[in-house]
């Protein structure tokens, strides 16, 4: 079945933008969804105090919203975390993971030294404590929803500049006792394997569990400099797009099938135009119980949107291509 086919976009997207929010806001994106306690919550990222068409902005914050369905959302009054420290200045793009009852997020950490991924734990939505925060540079930190063999297992993105031409980074596994203490650090997917990007690559959506394996989006990155793509800035020129993986189960950094081809590329006006136009940030993957599988993105660096498919199919892509 043609990829078209297989992911359908929520005819009313973006299903979260800055004028559903209450405080300041100017682009709610990347955002981290779970089902947890019976209901749906999303973690999202809000970077506020700017305008349309201006680059410029005060600060960013972490929002929080939640859902009976998955699709309508009701965000909270307030903003939740906002880190800033003499150290540290902002904590963005939030991806969480429900393991054993509990819920953990990671996110990326802008600090004065470098970007740090941190691991914390929450139980309320309200507390957080911070369990880990990698050495720089690291992020877009992601957790495996279960343990193996006593294990906590993430995907990361660690950018080592040294020895690599720019922005060519590549897709890494790690695992821990306690969430603390990182390491069995394995290279799983490099940047260069990735035939329709030129650059980057990252993790995206926390992995869920099918019969064949971790079934994963990753975000991979193409930049052409002859092409002057729309933001609010000048000489944007990258395009973000998402890619579909599976992983094996029980050695869950060897990758089983992916998809050959961009699983998702930037084509409605909500993902070509804003913020960033050209850019889809996969941040959330849920299979509900009937097969569905919800497909949670930010899109520009602007809204955050939504996405279906079918498990099944998005295996067949993997295995079949
Ligand atoms: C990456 C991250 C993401 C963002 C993307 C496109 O480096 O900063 O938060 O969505 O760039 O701007």
């Amino acid at each position: 079945m043609p990829v078209q086919n297989v992911v359908k976009r929520y005819e009313h997207n973006p299903i979260l933008s800055a004028e559903d929010i209450s405080y300041p806001a100017t682009l709610i994106f990347n955002a981290g969804v779970a089902k947890y306690q019976g209901r749906y919550v999303m973690v999202f990222r809000n970077d506020y105090g700017g305008k349309e068409g201006n680059a410029k902005f005060e600060g960013t914050n972490i929002g929080l919203a939640f859902s009976d369905d998955g699709i309508n959302w009701q965000p909270r009054k307030q903003p939740w975390i906002q880190w800033q420290t003499d150290e540290i200045l902002r904590a963005y793009d939030p991806r969480i993971t429900v393991i054993d009852g509990r819920c953990y997020m990671c996110f990326a950490v802008d600090t004065r030294h470098g970007v740090r991924g941190g691991v914390a734990v929450t139980d309320d939505f309200d507390k957080w404590d911070v369990l880990s925060l990698s050495a720089p540079d690291n992020r877009n930190m992601v957790l495996f929803p279960e343990k193996l063999n006593g294990k906590f297992m993430r995907l990361e993105r660690p950018f080592s500049n040294y020895g690599r031409e720019s922005d060519h980074f590549d897709l890494w596994f790690a695992d821990s006792p306690d969430v603390a203490y990182w390491g069995n650090n394995q290279l799983l997917l490099a940047s260069e394997h990735v035939p329709w990007a030129n650059q980057k690559i990252g993790p995206g959506a926390p992995p869920i569990k099918t019969k064949h394996g971790w079934l994963t989006l990753f975000h991979a990155v193409n930049r052409d400099d002859s092409k002057e793509l729309p933001a609010w800035h000048a000489h944007w020129h990258a395009t973000y797009t998402a890619g579909l993986m599976l992983l094996d189960l029980q050695q869950p950094w060897k990758i089983k099938a992916m998809y050959k081809q961009p699983f998702m590329v930037p084509e409605e006006p909500y993902e070509l135009e804003g913020f960033r136009g050209s850019v889809l940030f996969p941040g959330g993957l849920i299979l509900e119980p009937d097969g569905q599988v919800k497909i949670y993105y930010g899109a520009a660096d602007t809204v955050e949107c939504l996405a279906t498919a079918n498990v099944d199919d998005l295996l067949k892509l993997c295995l079949e291509s």
